[in-house]
């Protein structure tokens, strides 16, 4: 292991970088620069120190001719750089003291950087802890995607009802990329296949140009360092200047958006699938362009193109670039003129493929006519792959197979082209195997492997939560940062009151800066000594936001009429987007805040109970909520949430977790010992077994007086004075439908938080449990889930 101190930068030194940067970088005069100049010259500065471990990565990768991972995803969900790669450079401190002495704040500058928002939830934010550990790791990779102009849109209330604006976080300057303008491919769409010399030949009627953005992704300590090549839509046609100059200026401008708009936004469906045009097109051209790229660098040092699979694996993030079969075989076939079968058996052996859900409504298929229409020659390749494998495997059942009624299927394209398949949780893995794909798994026994989500703990611990990194190195030392698996060194520490009550210190330092950032954007005074209760992630009715401000409603009404118990005062918060078309999900939130505004306006509860929801979660607001988090809501209906992340984060924070047996909370309860666990609710089996009782809604309804009261409360404009029909439609489904049994877990769940509550009063045994939950969380970082893949997926060694 390299020591980067000896490559750190000296005070001196990093001062002249930024000045020198914003003198000859920005074009400003210290007296005159704003903060945007002062982050963007810090930006450079550090980027600066990024190039040397880049250039080194890149060389030696070369140079040893190493297997290379190519990491292929619709989103990858950033946040902000600057802070954490400070950090990984070892250069945090240093770059503070520095600007102090030029009259600047580090914190100030870095919170000024917008978020790279390209992704919607858990899935893009895997992808950038997954960049960001394989540089750790020293995995030689490169991740692939799209620079959307505008990312995620950001949410406003009004009313209380969510409000969507357009995101810009290109409108200034992005210090962090490379343009490579020489690094551009055409991507082609629909026209006509022939044949000519024995050779499919496709020439298509609509092209655009990808063109390459680099951004270099510096892992722990800057011993490695890779890149995130993002690909741009550009016109092919030159301005067409004679339609300009006849006076035709929207005519002369029309290519150059019609090729724009592919990269123009990001899709804000996160569980929903819609089979759109346009959504196609972007699937296909981050497909094709990585796949080209990654040709185009294997032969500028190979010639034998069946020796692919030795020195190329290609990773896809859920089905959204499963086209990477399709267009891998057509350039081996039709420019290589390799043979089909022996494309398919390369293109196989490069493959895997992620599944991160199991939602019948989040299953991509696309009709064949689309397909057809968009991109000819692949439909052909993909009906050949179908029955080749129907060829290949006689027995298979005449229902499984790629096409099917005249749709194609991404899951099963995905699965047939890959050698491995992955769930990203031990019970998701499971169900994969049993629901998903049943008859595709006896096929190919062994194919499906679990590989458990992790988080970043650079970001997500070191960097989110300097209070309790700072106790945790001078209880354990330096080193847990990418040696995750030492927290467990805290646990003897546990049983020391001292230890305990530094933790509770940090905690409650959180706290204190949290209840004052409440405060700020959203007016509302909290007490830091309530128990903060955090659900954070989008807003969907499996995660059941819906269960949470039920069992609110109930506490509130239970708190009215026994105002003289001793009540553990609690903050409620919430933090989450809905899609823009996701009716149910709207009417959440706005019940959310229309509950928010009754409670936290009512004498008789005050401090003991408020309800609060920032607009517009992102990464940047999980950093600052997670640290402060006692208690961690993961309430899914068990067998929906294929892994859950952002389980994982609050729990290395040191929050309980209160949730069913779903997703990774399976494995977070083993891990962190099921005494130190809030466990309620249905199982998956029971879950299905209790969807056969078709009145299961109502039966839980009758049999539990609190949810009767708060479901009675609700319909009778409680809290909707103004409109008392407004959440009809809510109480309706609940008493009727229920499809995700939020009354079925409520008795559960409501019980169980009076657990909670008695726990808490307990501080210092709370503070135990807090603290082993941190102890016991290092199986969940991303490194860990990276060496998983280059193991049992990938076959690819570390360079370090
Ligand atoms: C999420 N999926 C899972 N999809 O819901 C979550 O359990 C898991 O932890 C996470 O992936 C990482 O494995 C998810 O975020 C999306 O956002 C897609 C966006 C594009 C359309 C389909 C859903």
């Amino acid at each position: 292991m390299k020591d980067i101190s000896a490559q750190r930068p000296g005070k001196e030194a990093f001062r002249a970088d930024i000045l020198r940067h914003l003198t000859y970088t920005l074009g400003k005069d210290a007296g005159h620069a704003s903060d945007y100049d002062w982050r963007m010259a810090l930006s450079f500065a550090i980027r600066d120190r990024i190039v040397g471990p880049w250039f080194a990565s890149t060389r030696r990768t070369w140079a040893e001719n190493r297997k290379r991972v190519y990491y292929l995803s619709m989103e990858f969900l950033i946040g902000r750089i600057l802070e954490d790669a400070a950090i990984n450079l070892g250069l945090r401190d240093l770059a503070a003291e520095v600007l102090a002495d030029l009259g600047q704040d580090f914190a100030t500058l870095a919170g000024e950087e917008p978020d790279a928002a390209l992704g919607n939830g858990g899935l893009g934010r895997l992808a950038a802890c997954y960049m960001e550990s394989m540089a750790t790791v020293g995995c030689p990779s490169y991740g692939y995607g799209i620079r959307y102009e505008h990312g995620l849109f950001r949410q406003r209330f009004e009313g209380g009802q969510q409000v969507e604006t357009a995101e810009d976080w290109l409108k200034t300057r992005n210090p962090w990329e490379f343009e490579r303008p020489e690094s551009a491919y055409t991507i082609g769409f629909k026209g006509e296949v022939a044949e000519k010399d024995g050779r499919a030949l496709w020439t298509p009627d609509e092209t655009v140009i990808a063109s390459a953005y680099d951004t270099p992704v510096v892992g722990w300590q800057g011993r490695w360092a890779n890149t995130l090549r993002l690909w741009s839509a550009k016109p092919t046609q030159a301005f067409d200047l004679e339609r300009f100059n006849r006076g035709d200026y929207a005519a002369a401008a029309e290519p150059e958006t019609l090729a724009r708009t592919i990269s123009r936004v990001l899709y804000p469906e996160d569980t929903t699938y819609q089979g759109k045009e346009l959504r196609l097109k972007q699937e296909f051209f981050l497909t094709s362009a990585a796949i080209q790229d990654i040709l185009r660098r294997y032969l500028e040092t190979h010639t034998d193109l069946t020796a692919l699979p030795t020195h190329v694996a290609i990773q896809m993030n859920d089905t959204h670039p499963a086209l990477a079969g399709p267009e891998l075989i057509r350039l081996l076939t039709d420019a290589h003129g390799i043979g089909f079968e022996e494309a398919f058996d390369i293109a196989q052996a490069c493959l895997g493929y992620t599944n991160h859900t199991l939602l019948p409504e989040a299953l991509e298929r696309w009709s064949t006519w689309l397909v057809g229409n968009i991109l000819p020659r692949h439909m052909q390749i993909i009906e050949r792959i179908d029955s080749l494998h129907r060829r290949r495997f006689p027995n298979r059942p005449h229902y499984v197979g790629i096409v099917k009624h005249h749709e194609v299927r991404m899951g099963e394209l995905a699965f047939i082209s890959a050698h491995r398949v992955n769930g990203v949780s031990a019970l998701h893995t499971e169900l994969v195997k049993e629901r998903l794909f049943p008859e595709l798994n006896k096929l190919h026994p062994g194919r499906i492997v679990n590989e458990t989500n992790g988080v970043t703990p650079r970001r997500w611990l070191r960097m989110a939560n300097p209070a309790l990194s700072g106790l945790i190195t001078e209880t354990i030392g330096e080193g847990w940062e990418d040696h995750l698996d030492r927290l467990t060194g805290l646990e003897p520490h546990v049983e020391d009151k001292g230890f305990r009550d530094a933790f509770a210190g940090a905690k409650r330092a959180n706290k204190v800066a949290t209840a004052n950032w409440i405060a700020r954007t959203t007016g509302i005074s909290v007490s830091p000594d309530a128990l903060f209760d955090v659900q954070v992630k989008r807003l969907h009715e499996y995660k059941r936001q819906l269960l949470n401000i039920l069992q609110t409603v109930a506490q509130w009404h239970f708190i009215r009429e026994n105002p003289n118990l001793p009540h553990v005062p609690r903050v409620k918060i919430f933090g989450g987007k809905a899609a823009p078309g996701y009716v149910v999900a709207k009417e959440i939130i706005h019940l959310i805040n229309d509950v928010a505004a009754v409670i936290n306006n009512d004498p008789r509860t005050g401090d003991l109970l408020k309800v609060v929801y920032p607009a517009n979660y992102n990464v940047s607001m999980a950093e600052h909520l997670i640290p402060a988090a006692d208690l961690s809501e993961q309430i899914s209906t068990a067998g929906k949430e294929a892994s859950g992340t952002g389980n994982m984060k609050l729990s290395l924070n040191g929050a309980l977790t209160i949730g069913t047996l779903d997703g990774a909370n399976v494995e977070i309860r083993e891990k962190v010992g099921a005494e130190n666990f809030f466990l309620f609710g249905l199982t998956a089996d029971e879950v299905e077994e209790r969807r056969k009782d078709v009145e299961h809604a109502r039966h839980a309804i009758l049999a539990n007086q609190p949810l009767q009261d708060v479901l009675q409360m609700i319909a009778e404009g409680r809290f909707s004075p103004g409109q008392r029909d407004r959440y009809h439609g809510i109480v309706d489904r609940m008493w009727h439908h229920d499809y995700f049994l939020v009354a079925s877990d409520f008795g559960a769940y409501h019980a169980e938080q009076g657990e909670v509550d008695r726990s808490y009063r307990e501080a210092d045994d709370w503070t135990r449990k807090a603290a082993l939950n941190t102890a016991r969380m290092g199986f969940f970082s991303s490194d860990r889930a990276i060496r998983g893949y280059m193991e049992d997926i990938w076959g690819v060694d570390s360079a370090l």
